[in-house]
């Protein structure tokens, strides 16, 4: 755990979340600034800062990751009219929460992108 990370603390319990999904590995919480009627944010419990990190140093908890994505995308019915899956990397990218976070989004049709 990193101190410092807000998505470490909240993994903690010591930030209050609204959870949606968890594994041993893994937790899902809705978006405090939600973007579309469903946003959700999948994260590893484990800190990696970005998902180059993860991939590189974690290819089982990248696998989980998506396996808890995919478990969301369906929990929350957006499997028939389809979702987006956004991982933000960097700044360019306007990333601004250094603990990897996939982007669940749906819920009503998004446009071309979104943030
Ligand atoms: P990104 O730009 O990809 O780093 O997105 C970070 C997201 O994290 C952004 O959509 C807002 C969300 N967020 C920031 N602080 C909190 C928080 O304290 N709780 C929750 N649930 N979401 C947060």
């Amino acid at each position: 755990m990193d101190n410092d990370c807000l998505f470490c603390r909240i993994v903690a319990g010591e930030i209050p979340a609204t959870v949606v999904h968890e594994t041993d590995t893994t937790l899902a919480f809705r978006d405090i600034d939600p973007k579309a009627p469903v946003h959700v944010l999948v994260i590893p419990k484990e800190h990696h800062p970005d998902v180059v990190t993860l991939a590189r140093d974690d290819p089982a908890g990248s696998a989980a990751l998506l396996a808890a994505a995919a478990a969301v995308a369906e929990a929350e019915g957006l499997l028939t009219d389809g979702f987006r899956l956004l991982f933000n990397t960097g700044g360019y990218a306007g990333q601004e929460v250094f603990h990897v976070h996939a982007h669940v989004l749906g819920g009503a049709p998004l446009g071309p992108m979104l943030t």
